[in-house]
C-alpha cells in the first residue's frame, strides 16, 4: 500500500532523464536517480519518505535551473532590486507550491504513480518549515510568492532559525511545546553558499582616528553564512531567492591549542555563540527573556543583508536609492538604518548628510500592529554594550531631527518627548523607540488595511504626519491564490476555471468578479456545494485521526484559527459556544431537532508564558470534552480544539470551512490575513468592522457579511463607561460566565480568567477587550448564521460571492502596489 518499498537494482537511469524533462517517465527516472546517488538513505529503501526527499531533489533541479537563468538575467539588465527584511518566515511546505507553481502537477503525479506512490502521501511527507510566528510572517512568504510571479527583481532576506514554532501537544493540563525539529533530516530545498559569507561584529569599542573618522573595532565577530531557498514564481521562469543567514564561528577562533590541551569549553566558546543566535525564533508577542540575543538577531539579520547589497554595489553611492530598495517588515530590522549609515560614513568615507540622504531615501518601513505592548523599544544601555557604534548613529539621528523640529515648527516644541527617537525620560531607563526610528528615516511608512493605515495617520503617528504629510500610505494586506485556492482547493478551483472558460484568475484573481452573473445558477451551486462538501469530507477525516473525534460534514463548520490573543477573542467565540450547548440542554427534542447543527473549531498556538492565553486553550479542550460526551446534544453540536495549527494544517481547514469568525475587538486587528483566505475559499465571515474585514465586506457586500459589534471610534468611551460602572451586562453574558463558574466544564480554576472580563474586580484591565459589550450582538449575529444556512440555496449565493468578490486580496496586487508606490521597481522577466 505504501507503494514499492525497494528499488530495482538493475534498472538504468536513461539517457533521456534530463533534469527538465517533462514526460512522466522522464520524471521517474530523475526521481529514481535521486533516490539511488544522492546519498542520503539506503539507495534500496524507497519508502514514502525516502520518495518524498528524492521528489524534492528533482524538483529542486529544475529550480536551480531556472534560478540561475533569472540571476543571470537580473545581472545582464541591471534592475534597481527590492531586499524584504522580515525576522519571519512562514513558508509551511514547498512540494505542491513548488510543482504547482511550475505547473508539471500532472507529470508528477503519474511519474509517482510509475513508482507505485501517491503524489498526496509523498507531500504530507514534507515537514512545515515554520520560521515565523504568526500574520507577519506567513505575509512575507505570500509576498515571495507574488514577486517571483510577478517577476520582480526582489529578495527576501531572514535568518535560518535551527528550531522554528514549537509544535503545540495537547494534555490535560492544556498546551503543551515542545520542539519542532524542521531540520531534523535536511531541508531539500536550501542550498547553502560557501561563497556567501560576512563578518558580523558585536560589542567593541568605537576607535576615533587623528581625523576625527569613527571606526567600529574590537569585541566578537561571527560570520554569517547564506543559505538560500528558491521561490518559483507562478507560470513563469523567474525564480527568486529567500536568502536565510546562519551563524558561525571563524575558523581560527577555534583556539586549537586549548582545544588540544583538553579546555573544550573555552575553546569553542565562539561556536557556541555564535550557535545561539539562529538556535530558535523569537516567540514573539512581549517577553522579558532573551532580550541581548534578539537584539543580537535582528543585528545579525540586518548587518549580513546590508553587506551583501552594499558588496554588490557597483555604482556611485549618490545612485545607491536608484538601484536598491529596502523594506522593513515591521521594527524587527530597524537597526539596517543605523547600519547603512555606518557602512557609508565609516567605510566608504561619505559624510552624513550624503549618508543620510541614501539611507533615507533607501529605506521603508511596514508598521504590523497599533498594540503599545508590541512596540519595540530597546534599552540604551543594552544596545550602546552591543553596537557602540550604532547608538552613536541613533542619538545623531535624534539630535538633529529635534533641531529641526525647534528651529521649524516651534508649535511641535511641546510634542517633542513622544516624537523623539531616544526616550530619556527616565535617564536611568533611557529606551530606544524603534517605530520613532522608523518613521523620522523611512521615506515610506505603511499600514496593513484601510482602517489601521487610518488609525496610524490620526493616532500613533498623527504628529509626524503634520511634518511628513505625504510620507505614510496604506498597503492592504493579499494572499496568494496558489497556495491559498488554487493548490488547497483543487476541486473548487476547477469549478472556477470551467465556469471563467480559463484559470487566468490564478494570477489575476480580479476576475473572479466574473462569477457574480451565475451566482444564483442552479448547476454552479450543485458543483459549488459538492466540492464544499468533498473539502469537509476530507477535513472530518483529519480531525478523526488528529483528536479522535467524530464530526458530521451535514453540520455547519465554523472556524476560528489564529494565534491565541485576548484582543482577538477566542473567549468570545467560546462563550457563545457555552451559551448555545446551555440552551440546546434546556430545550425539548423536538425544539433542538429545528436548530442548525454545528461543529465550531477552534485552533491556534499560545505563547508560552501568556497564562490567559493558555487558560483559553485549556477551556476550549474542557468544553470540548463535555459537549462531546453529552447525547442529549452531540447531534447538534460540537467543539473541537484543533492542535499544533500551522500553514498546512490551515490548507485542510480553510477549504473545508463554512463560517469563519474574525471577532478582534475593532481597532486592534491590523489587518488579518486568514480573513481572505477564508473568504476566497467561499467561506462566509462573521466578524467585527476591524482590519481587513472592513475592506472585504465593501468588496463582498454587506449583504453577505454577519457583522456585530462596537466600532473602532466607540471603543475608547465604552472602556471609560466600564471604569465608571456605566456597563449594563446582558443576561446571556452573565449566564454564559457562570454555567462555567458552575463546574460544568470541570474542576480547573477558570475564575482568573472569567474575572478578566469583569469591569471591577482589579483583575487585568477590567474587560478591555470589550467581550461583555459586544456578546450580545454576536449572539444575535449568530442566530442570523443559524437562520441562513437553513436557506442553502442564499448560503450557496453568499458563498459563491465571497470568493468571486476576492480579487483585490490577492497578494498580486498588494506587491504591485509596494512596486510602483514604494519601491520604484519594475518587472524583469526572464525571456
Ligand atoms: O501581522 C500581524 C497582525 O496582528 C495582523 O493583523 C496582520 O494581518 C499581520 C500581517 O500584516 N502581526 C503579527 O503577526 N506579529 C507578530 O507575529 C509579531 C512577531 C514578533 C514580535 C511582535 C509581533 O516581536
Amino acid at each position: 500500500p505504501n507503494g514499492s518499498s525497494v528499488l530495482d537494482k538493475t534498472s538504468k537511469v536513461p539517457a533521456e532523464a534530463h533534469p527538465l524533462a517533462d514526460k512522466p517517465s522522464e520524471i521517474a527516472s530523475n526521481i529514481h536517480y535521486h533516490a539511488r546517488f544522492t546519498p542520503h538513505f539506503s539507495p534500496f529503501k524507497f519508502q514514502p519518505e525516502q520518495a518524498y526527499y528524492a521528489t524534492a531533489e528533482s524538483v529542486r533541479d529544475r529550480l536551480v535551473q531556472q534560478w540561475n537563468e533569472t540571476y543571470y538575467h537580473f545581472h545582464k539588465m541591471d534592475p534597481k532590486q527590492t531586499y524584504y527584511l522580515s525576522m519571519e518566515y512562514l513558508q509551511g511546505r514547498a512540494l505542491t507550491n513548488a510543482i504547482g507553481n511550475l505547473d508539471i502537477q500532472d507529470a508528477y503525479a503519474d511519474a509517482l504513480n510509475k513508482l507505485g506512490h501517491e503524489l498526496e502521501d509523498i507531500t504530507e511527507q514534507e515537514k512545515d518549515a515554520a520560521l515565523g510566528n504568526g500574520g507577519l510572517g506567513r505575509l512575507a512568504s505570500c509576498f515571495l510568492d507574488s514577486m517571483a510571479t510577478l517577476n520582480l527583481p526582489a529578495w527576501g532576506y531572514g535568518l535560518r532559525y535551527r528550531y522554528g514554532l514549537f509544535k503545540q501537544k495537547i494534555t490535560k493540563e492544556g498546551q503543551e511545546e515542545t520542539a519542532e525539529d524542521w531540520l531534523e533530516k535536511f531541508s531539500p530545498w536550501e542550498v547553502v553558499r560557501h561563497d556567501v559569507i560576512y563578518p558580523v561584529r558585536f560589542f567593541g569599542r568605537v576607535e576615533i582616528d587623528p581625523t576625527g573618522s569613527r571606526k567600529w573595532v574590537e569585541g566578537e565577530v561571527i560570520q554569517a553564512l547564506a543559505y538560500d531557498v528558491p521561490i518559483p514564481g507562478y507560470k513563469t521562469k523567474n525564480t527568486i531567492s529567500l536568502r536565510l543567514w546562519e551563524a558561525k564561528a571563524v575558523s581560527q577562533d577555534v583556539n586549537l591549542f586549548q582545544f588540544n590541551d583538553g579546555q573544550y569549553e573555552s575553546a569553542s566558546q565562539l561556536h557556541s555563540k555564535a550557535q545561539q543566535i539562529c538556535a530558535v525564533l523569537y516567540p514573539g508577542d512581549a517577553t522579558e527573556d532573551g532580550k541581548l540575543l534578539r537584539l543580537k538577531q535582528q543585528f545579525f539579520l540586518c548587518s549580513a543583508s546590508l553587506q551583501v547589497i552594499w558588496s554588490s554595489c557597483s555604482w556611485q553611492w549618490s545612485e545607491f536609492p536608484s538601484k536598491v530598495a529596502v523594506q522593513l517588515n515591521d521594527t524587527h530590522p530597524t537597526l539596517a538604518i543605523p547600519e547603512l549609515m555606518r557602512l557609508l560614513m565609516d567605510e566608504e568615507g561619505l559624510g552624513w548628510d550624503e549618508a543620510w540622504a541614501v539611507t533615507s531615501s533607501t529605506i521603508a518601513y511596514t508598521n504590523h500592529t497599533v498594540l503599545p505592548e508590541a512596540l519595540e523599544k530597546w534599552s540604551l544601555a543594552v544596545m550602546r554594550k552591543l553596537l557602540p557604534r550604532h547608538v552613536e548613529i541613533i542619538e545623531e539621528i535624534d539630535k538633529r531631527f529635534m533641531a529641526i523640529i525647534r528651529s521649524t515648527r516651534t508649535d511641535l516644541e511641546g510634542k517633542l518627548p513622544s516624537l523623539c527617537i531616544v526616550d530619556n525620560s527616565n535617564p536611568q531607563k533611557s529606551v530606544v523607540r524603534m517605530a520613532n526610528l522608523c518613521v523620522v528615516t523611512a521615506h515610506t511608512v505603511n499600514g496593513v488595511a484601510q482602517l489601521h493605515s487610518d488609525i496610524l495617520k490620526s493616532e500613533l503617528f498623527a504628529d509626524y504626519v503634520s511634518i511628513w504629510p505625504t510620507k505614510f500610505q496604506n498597503k492592504t494586506n493579499g494572499i496568494t491564490p496558489r497556495r491559498w485556492l488554487r493548490f488547497c482547493s483543487p476541486e473548487l478551483s476547477s469549478i472556477i476555471s470551467k465556469w471563467l472558460k480559463t484559470d487566468t484568475w490564478v494570477s489575476n484573481l480580479d476576475l473572479l468578479t466574473e462569477l457574480r452573473q451565475f451566482a444564483d445558477n442552479e448547476d454552479l451551486q450543485a458543483e459549488w456545494a459538492a466540492a464544499k462538501m468533498a473539502n469537509k469530507k476530507r477535513l472530518a477525516q483529519y480531525i478523526l485521526q488528529e483528536t479522535g473525534l467524530s464530526i458530521d460534514p451535514n453540520s455547519l463548520f465554523d472556524i476560528q484559527v489564529k494565534r491565541i490573543h485576548e484582543y482577538k477573542r477566542q473567549l468570545l467565540n467560546i462563550l457563545g459556544a457555552i451559551y448555545r450547548y446551555k440552551k440546546l440542554k434546556e430545550m425539548s427534542p423536538d425544539e433542538r431537532a429545528k436548530t442548525t447543527p454545528r461543529t465550531i473549531m477552534i485552533g491556534g498556538k499560545a505563547f508560552a508564558t501568556y497564562t490567559n492565553a493558555k487558560r483559553i486553550v485549556k477551556l476550549v479542550n474542557d468544553v470540548s470534552a463535555v459537549v462531546y460526551t453529552d447525547p442529549e446534544v452531540n447531534n447538534y453540536l460540537k467543539v473541537v480544539f484543533v492542535p499544533n495549527y500551522n500553514v498546512s494544517v490551515a490548507e485542510m481547514l480553510i477549504p473545508g470551512s463554512e463560517l469563519s469568525q474574525h471577532i478582534s475587538t475593532a481597532g486592534m486587528e491590523a489587518s488579518g490575513t486568514s480573513n481572505m483566505k477564508f473568504a476566497l475559499n467561499g467561506c462566509l465571515i462573521i466578524g467585527t468592522l476591524d482590519g481587513a474585514n472592513v475592506e472585504i465586506r465593501e468588496e463582498i457586500g454587506e449583504e453577505n457579511f454577519f457583522l456585530f459589534g462596537a466600532e473602532a471610534d466607540e471603543v475608547p468611551k465604552l472602556r471609560k463607561d466600564r471604569e465608571n460602572g456605566l456597563f449594563k451586562p446582558d443576561p446571556r453574558f452573565e449566564e454564559a460566565k457562570q454555567f462555567i463558574r458552575s463546574g460544568a466544564f470541570g474542576t480547573y480554576d477558570y475564575n482568573p480568567l472569567l474575572d478578566s472580563l469583569e469591569g471591577d474586580t482589579g483583575y487585568g484591565r477590567g474587560d478591555y477587550f470589550l467581550v461583555g459589550h459586544d456578546f450580545p450582538a454576536y449572539m444575535d449575529a449568530q442566530a442570523k448564521v443559524d437562520e441562513a444556512y437553513k436557506d442553502q440555496k442564499r448560503w450557496l449565493k453568499m458563498s459563491i460571492l465571497s470568493t468571486a468578490g476576492s480579487g483585490k486580496f490577492s497578494s498580486d496586487r498588494t506587491i504591485a502596489q509596494y512596486a510602483k508606490e514604494i519601491w520604484n521597481i519594475e518587472a524583469c522577466p526572464v525571456p
